[in-house]
């Protein structure tokens, strides 16, 4: 098979369709939304108070719990999240190509550098059957590139990023897989395994309270005590809420080059969610110079009403009956 020529006629034909997107799809001027000042995303963490604990973005004040969760939205404050196309091949190594417009409707080429990235990109098939974090290629025009590989379905993509001068934010973006899907229910897991690890999942979530969760790996039934910075990090969190994708990006208290973080098994999340009803966590962790990722579901209560404990729920018959893996 003659692949660099496969690869070079893609890459013209995928010029092409860029170019024709560039005026049909990339000439959108920015939405006017009304100004708010709602910290969401990577970027939202100047706070000195915050390097000490546990943290989240998306709900830090008082204020951005009142708005509306990030990541429901194409276009907030100014910056739209511009796919080259709404749609995608199913397969590995299909390159997903976008832009972040700004407010004066030409593609942002300056971003602030949170978690050693200037943006990061998570796609989450909408029926949570598919995750992946990664992190695009930006040339200088603006357009950020990279290979993906996806199964048919409607995925949500979200940038999250902080363009230099502007808020944190997190937008998202539906992008259209063709081809057959097969419906997988999900049941609450507090359990996860991931090739040779296990990971576990303590404590609950409550509608619009900080609360803790915890996380403890194992590999092969001992304690992993070595896990590695992954982008700064001893573990990354991503919760998004069942039905819409709302989306919650969470960090582990302590700084992995400080002695006294602890490198596991536990790795610990301040979280609150907006709302009670059903959230999808993705835990990315790195061992062995490998991250994976791992899956849960949590049912949350409302304020107050923490639901009965979970802990001896076994793990998500999901996991097996999919046919699509959780990738990273
Ligand atoms: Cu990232």
């Amino acid at each position: 098979m003659n692949t660099p020529l496969r690869i070079g006629l893609f890459a013209s034909a995928l010029a092409f369709v860029f170019g024709t997107a560039v005026i049909a799809g990339w000439a959108i001027g920015p939405i006017d939304d009304e100004p708010k000042s709602h910290d969401a995303g990577h970027g939202a963490e100047n706070s000195p108070s915050d390097e000490t604990q546990p943290h989240e973005h998306g709900a830090e004040t008082p204020e951005a719990a009142e708005s509306a969760p990030a990541g429901l939205s194409i276009s907030d404050q100014g910056y739209t999240l511009a796919l080259a196309s709404a749609h995608a091949e199913a397969g590995k190594g299909r390159e997903l190509a976008f832009r972040i417009i700004g407010p004066d409707a030409t593609p942002v080429t300056e971003f602030e550098v949170a978690h050693e990235k200037e943006l990061h990109l998570i796609l989450v098939r909408r029926d949570f059957t598919g995750f992946q974090h990664v992190h695009p290629v930006r040339a200088d025009d603006g357009t950020w590139r990279i290979d993906v590989d996806l199964t048919p379905g409607t995925w949500r993509v979200f940038a999250d990023f902080q363009a230099t001068g502007g808020p944190a934010l997190t937008l998202g973006a539906d992008l259209h897989v063709p081809g057959v899907t097969k419906h997988v229910a999900t049941e609450p897991n507090r359990a996860a395994q991931v090739g040779d690890y296990e990971v576990t999942l303590a404590g609950e979530l409550a509608a619009g309270e900080g609360k803790e969760l915890r996380f403890t790996v194992t590999k092969d039934g001992k304690p992993v005590t070595d896990l590695q910075p992954y982008l700064g990090a001893y573990g990354h969190l991503v919760a998004l809420r069942a039905g819409d994708l709302a989306y919650l990006h969470a960090h582990p208290g302590g700084d992995p080059s400080d002695p006294a973080t602890p490198s596991g098994p536990e790795v610990g999340f301040h979280v609150t969610a907006p709302s009670a009803g059903q959230y999808h966590l993705y835990l990315d962790f790195q061992h062995d110079g490998v991250v994976r990722t791992a899956p849960f579901v949590l049912d949350v209560g409302a304020a107050g009403s923490a639901p009965e404990d979970q802990s001896q729920t076994p793990s998500s018959p999901t996991e097996e009956e999919s046919s699509d893996e959780h990738q990273h």
